[in-house]
């Protein structure tokens, strides 16, 4: 065996407002609407059309393989208007989690994933207190509705990128530029996570409840400058481990706040992981490490970063570790197959015990404000078609699941003709690449 993954159990990832397609009255398609928000110009309205076509993803997902499934709930369509509930939307999300059972997949739900009702982000979303509620009452339907064919959850996914982008940045929606609402949200966003922990261990005293945090390494530029240093470990703190610390044990730190209604705890069963790539920092600006690997997105390829981060993780939240996102937008699935090698082989190089990988994407999706461009999936979409098709990556991990790591045969037929990475930072080649029409080259 090449590459003997132990008992780590592989599954894949999505979410509901990047695959499933249709007009719920959400943040993103609102913002989508707006000319300019969205490179491409598509909305979530098309989509991967999952929402009409569950059972030909699950079929798929039988086909990879695949025992864990990370999934997500669309909110603005399970209550399209404050406190009422649509009965069929909610019966559409259990005839779902059904199926992904009778299949023998595992579902992981995950109930927020940057993704607000309308009605909540016309009243300001995580911007007000009031919002932690409404999250509680319902995720409780949620748990209440699905909690037969359900013991995992994600309450919150990334709520330092939804803070960050939507309120420092203002490139997402709501498209704010203010660092203390930032850390606002990031506040409440702890605050909304901690009390659906406690809600959902009301209804399930056994379910598996935690956040997917998106983290990486910050390095300094210069390691012997102090600048950069300082730059480093403060946007750590700032980005990641402040608000992942409020999280996880309801301990509220400068600049975040806490309240006298939170003890602290702790407030997860297991930590999810979301590892993509580093920062490398210069004072106070952070960018791409010049000369490095990078994907069609121009993000550097750096799989001992998820070592790092894994490490870092066990020590400061001891417990159960699921690697909830991590992969590559990958137009031409040409380097994919080493991607998955490295970062597998990454997991199990920092010696942590992980339970849990769960590859993004299952399928190509709607990224956000890059549209439809970005192709993440192991499974390609031709969006005006709606076909799906294996990608040669997909190939492979599914062989990983069925012989528990990479063999010599598979790593000599996917691995080592995979290239290394899309381009090279800094070398004036990394534009992200065209998909061609059609089929990949499977
Ligand atoms: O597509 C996103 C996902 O929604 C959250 N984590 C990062 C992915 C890739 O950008």
């Amino acid at each position: 065996m090449k590459l003997d993954l132990g008992t780590l159990e592989l599954g894949v990832a999505t979410s509901a407002t990047q695959i499933e397609g249709g007009n719920a009255d959400t943040n993103w398609h609102r913002w989508a609407a707006i000319p300019g928000k969205v490179k491409d110009g598509t909305s979530p309205a098309r989509a991967a059309d999952h929402w009409n076509r569950v059972d030909e993803d699950i079929a798929l997902l039988s086909e990879l393989g695949v025992r864990h499934y990370r999934m997500g709930l669309e909110w603005a369509r399970i209550e399209p208007q404050e406190g009422v509930f649509d009965t069929s939307a909610i019966a559409h999300y259990v005839d779902e989690v059904k199926a992904l059972r009778a299949a023998g997949i595992a579902p992981l739900v995950t109930l927020h994933h940057f993704n607000n009702p309308g009605w909540l982000e016309e009243r300001g979303a995580w911007t007000r207190p009031e919002t932690v509620g409404v999250f509680v009452r319902y995720v409780h339907r949620m748990v209440h509705e699905l909690k037969d064919y359900v013991s995992e959850w994600i309450t919150i996914n990334e709520p330092n990128v939804y803070a960050t982008n939507g309120y420092v940045f203002g490139q997402w929606p709501p498209g704010k530029k203010s660092i203390p609402e930032a850390m606002k949200v990031m506040s409440l966003l702890a605050h909304g996570h901690i009390q659906a922990y406690q809600e959902i261990h009301k209804i399930q005293p056994h379910a598996k409840v935690g956040v997917a945090q998106h983290l990486r390494p910050f390095d300094p530029a210069f390691s012997y400058n102090p600048f950069d240093r300082l730059g480093a470990t403060a946007m750590a703190y700032l980005f990641q481990w402040a608000s992942f610390d409020a999280m996880a044990y309801g301990r509220f730190k400068a600049p975040l706040k806490g309240s006298a209604t939170v003890s602290p705890g702790r407030y997860y069963d297991f930590t999810g992981v979301n590892y993509y790539t580093r920062s490398w920092v210069s004072g106070v600006t952070q960018g791409t490490r010049g000369n490095s690997p990078v994907n069609d997105m121009g993000w550097e390829i750096y799989p001992e970063g998820l070592s790092r981060l894994l490490t870092q993780v066990a020590s400061r939240y001891p417990g159960p570790i699921y690697v909830t996102e991590n992969g590559t937008p990958d137009a031409t699935d040409s380097f994919r197959a080493r991607y998955l090698y490295d970062h597998l082989g990454a997991v199990m190089t920092s010696g942590v015990e992980v339970e849990r990988y769960y590859h993004w994407s299952f399928m190509d999706n709607w990224e956000w404000i890059e549209g439809e461009g970005p192709r993440f999936g192991l499974v390609a979409l031709d969006y005006d078609t709606q076909e799906r098709f294996i990608c040669e990556s997909g190939r492979l991990y599914a062989d990983i699941i069925t012989h528990g790591g990479v063999s010599e045969e598979a790593y000599a037929r996917w691995v080592e003709p995979s290239a290394r990475s899309s381009a090279v930072s800094g070398a004036g080649n990394s534009a992200p690449r065209v998909r061609r029409p059609g089929p990949p080259v499977l």
